[in-house]
């Protein structure tokens, strides 16, 4: 198909694309920077289409949030505490049975859970945590934990990445969430998450974690200090794990909410960054087959017009979003099933309800 582009810069990276040559960093740069919105979103829904037709995947999901007591205290976090802080708290076994019964008679399938670094947690906790999830909702899958996590958790009974993937998968472990990779660059590290594992753990971890049996997702904050440079080389570093593992199953770009965080004065992300993330990751992340539009972080109606510029999946319903909302998110706490194929429809996709792995339901 004959594209007219307004910006030009556009025209060499269709013809890589119709191609099938793997975009370089300075495509990505130029995909980034181009005020040619549409453009980019023309080549990316194009390989969109390819990739998954007119489907747009959701999940009848529920977030389970155990701790927000965290020593990493992030600069771009709200939703961390500390232990003596006012609103800190731990879930016990029987609140996370409570959290659960209280939704027991709603479909849920995929139960999301991650929390803050908790140094008064030991490795049974994360087990027992599991295993309460797998008794009350045997046939949903677990979605838990991130690299950080699992960095924490080796590091405590001094076990290799596949003993501790091993150890937790017994107890129920079905994959893991993006998350915690925040921006793969040392200097974005160093000014923003500096307690947390840097780039080069958690590329480490992810591909021992891929190697082990765990598929996980793949996510990138964007939208406080990063660099495009900065955005393409994490997006080539996730590509180039993908090359080697295949474990990752779905790209989430994550939009920074500043509010209630010590960096308030940034401004929000615009709409027209978004959809360039989504764009863009759809055009570099050319072997992950899903791209998904996080509504909570992005907002109901951009997560519907993103399904045209290249994402193919809107996450789930969710129930209860907490650290997106503590960070001034104005999004749903929550949506229904029919809430999530009207907004899919409307948009002209055909909606499919999934599991974690993508299967049908
Ligand atoms: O790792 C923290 C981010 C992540 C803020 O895998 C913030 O399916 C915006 O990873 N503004 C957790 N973002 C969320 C996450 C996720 C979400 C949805 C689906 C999946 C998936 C994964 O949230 C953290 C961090 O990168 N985050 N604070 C904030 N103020
Ligand atoms: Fe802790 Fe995660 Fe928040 Fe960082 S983003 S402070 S690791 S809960």
């Amino acid at each position: 198909m004959k594209i007219e582009f307004v910006d030009k810069r556009l025209e060499p990276v269709y013809s890589k694309v119709l191609n099938k040559t793997r975009l370089s960093k300075e495509d990505g740069i130029s995909l980034f920077e181009t005020f040619d919105l549409t453009g980019v979103g023309m080549i990316a829904d194009m390989v969109r289409r390819e990739k998954n037709s007119n489907k747009a995947y959701y999940i009848y999901n529920q977030h389970l949030n155990y701790t927000n007591i965290c020593k990493n205290r992030c600069l771009f976090c709200a939703y961390a505490k500390d232990k003596e802080e006012d609103g800190a708290y731990s879930f016990s076994m029987p609140d996370v049975e409570r959290n659960l019964m209280d939704r027991i008679d709603e479909p849920v399938n995929e139960l999301h859970i991650v929390g803050g670094l908790n140094v008064a947690l030991g490795f049974d906790y994360y087990t027992d945590l599991l295993k309460t999830v797998k008794k009350i909702r045997p046939k949903a899958h677990i979605k838990a934990f991130t690299c950080v996590e699992i960095d924490y958790l080796s590091k405590l009974e001094n076990l290799s990445i596949a003993e501790t993937i091993d150890k937790l998968k017994q107890a129920g472990l079905d994959m893991m969430p993006g998350g915690g990779a925040e921006v793969l660059s040392k200097r974005v590290h160093k000014k923003l998450f500096n307690k947390k594992i840097d780039r080069d753990r958690w590329l480490e971890i992810v591909e021992k974690v891929h190697k082990a049996g765990i598929k996980t997702n793949a996510t990138m904050l964007y939208g406080h200090i990063e660099t495009i440079e900065e955005r393409v080389d994490h997006l080539i570093a996730l590509r180039e794990v993908q090359d080697r593992t295949d474990g990752f199953s779905a790209f989430i770009p994550l939009a920074f909410h500043s509010e209630n965080t010590r960096l308030s004065e940034l401004p929000p992300t615009t709409a027209v960054d978004d959809l360039k993330n989504i764009a863009v990751a759809r055009l570099m992340l050319d072997n992950f087959d899903h791209i998904k539009a996080y509504w909570v972080m992005i907002g109901e109606k951009l997560a519907q017009v993103a399904l045209s510029y290249g994402a193919d999946d809107l996450d789930g319903t969710i129930i209860e979003e907490k650290i997106t909302h503590t960070a001034g998110a104005k999004s749903a706490k929550g949506l229904t099933k029919a809430q999530m194929e009207n907004m899919i429809l409307e948009a002209g996709f055909l909606p499919i309800q999934r599991d974690s792995f993508y299967n049908e339901i």
